[in-house]
């Protein structure tokens, strides 16, 4: 039996007794939490629901060649009208600061593939073994014999090859191929969504890259290349926090190493370390995470720390 079988109907039996039904997308939107609201959206259009898209942050512009959807600031919505609340992906960057404002007669939901969710909702639909949100909600879907259509699929597929890194994260199973083969035959554009996630590079992005691995150093000891990223870099080349994504995951594929660890001040005092490392390295970097308050899967992880990233005579240090 399907995973989730119960819980999936449990979701479907309340999402057809409400009418207005609130989606969450959690702060600067990734494709796994776009995908999946939309995806979702557009099963809740079809039923007729009344359907926002709550979110702290703005749609990313590279997402807007696949959806004109707009997300709606928390502040800016009436959340005691919405019956139903389902929040998808990393709930945890943004949606507890929502929970505490929700009725105990309103119905919450979420559906996340993170581990060490602490927050408590109505519906809990949580497992890390999941490659993507976007995977789930293909479940939720299969299990309530919902149709996917082609807009559903577009959207799964989105959240799919982003989690995935384009499946080549060690995510991705052979259960992901086959639901990627089935959104395929449904029409979901693979090219243009490849395109719009990961092909397309802004003359920013390259820049702040550019800088990032001149900087980088293999430490031979325990195999970890790091890099940093100063808010200064950003502000030279007009880059966005999307721009920093991908580089702890290009670092991490230079032969020889380990794991890898990029720095990255974020404004207000605070550096965000990524780690990445790959299955066959042997490295479990949600551990390293860990020592430094932080989480998230054992290849992909990261943390927040205090401080500003200086450079000095030696190399880079935090102060
Ligand atoms: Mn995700």
């Amino acid at each position: 039996m399907l995973k989730f079988a119960k819980e999936f109907h449990t979701l479907n039996y309340a999402i057809r007794g409400s009418r207005d039904i609130l989606l969450f997308a959690h702060g600067r939107p990734d494709g796994d939490t776009v995908g999946s609201a939309l995806a979702l959206k557009e099963y809740l259009d079809s039923l007729g629901k009344n359907v926002d898209i709550a979110c702290f942050d703005s749609l990313p512009d590279y997402l807007a060649t696949l959806s004109s959807a707009t997300f709606i600031h928390p502040d800016n919505l009436d959340l005691a009208k919405y019956k139903l609340i389902i929040a998808t992906d990393s709930v945890e960057r943004g949606f507890e600061k929502i929970l505490p404002r929700i009725s105990p007669d309103q119905v919450t939901a979420i559906i996340d593939h993170h581990p060490d969710i602490t927050i408590q909702c109505d519906i809990m639909i949580v497992d890390s073994s999941y490659s993507s949100v976007c995977e789930m909600v293909y479940n939720f879907f299969v299990a309530n014999e919902i149709k996917i259509t082609r807009e559903i699929s577009t959207y799964l597929m989105l959240g799919i090859i982003a989690d995935t890194g384009v499946l080549q994260h060690s995510n991705t199973t052979s259960h992901v191929l086959e639901i990627i083969s089935e959104l395929m035959k449904k029409g979901a554009p693979m090219a243009k969504i490849i395109n719009a996630t990961f092909n397309s590079k802004k003359i920013s992005t390259l820049k702040l890259w550019g800088r990032a691995f001149e900087r980088a150093r293999i430490n031979q000891e325990n195999g970890m290349i790091t890099s940093v990223i100063t808010k200064a870099d950003m502000t030279e080349f007009g880059a966005t926090t999307e721009d920093i994504a991908q580089v702890a995951t290009i670092l991490n594929t230079v032969p020889g190493t380990k794991f890898s660890l990029v720095l990255s001040e974020r404004g207000d005092g605070i550096i965000k370390g990524s780690l990445r490392s790959e299955k066959y390295k042997g490295v479990n970097v949600s551990t390293l995470a860990a020592q430094f308050g932080g989480g998230g899967h054992e290849l992909a992880s990261g943390f927040e720390i205090k401080g500003k990233i200086v450079e000095t005579e030696s190399g880079w240090k935090i102060e």
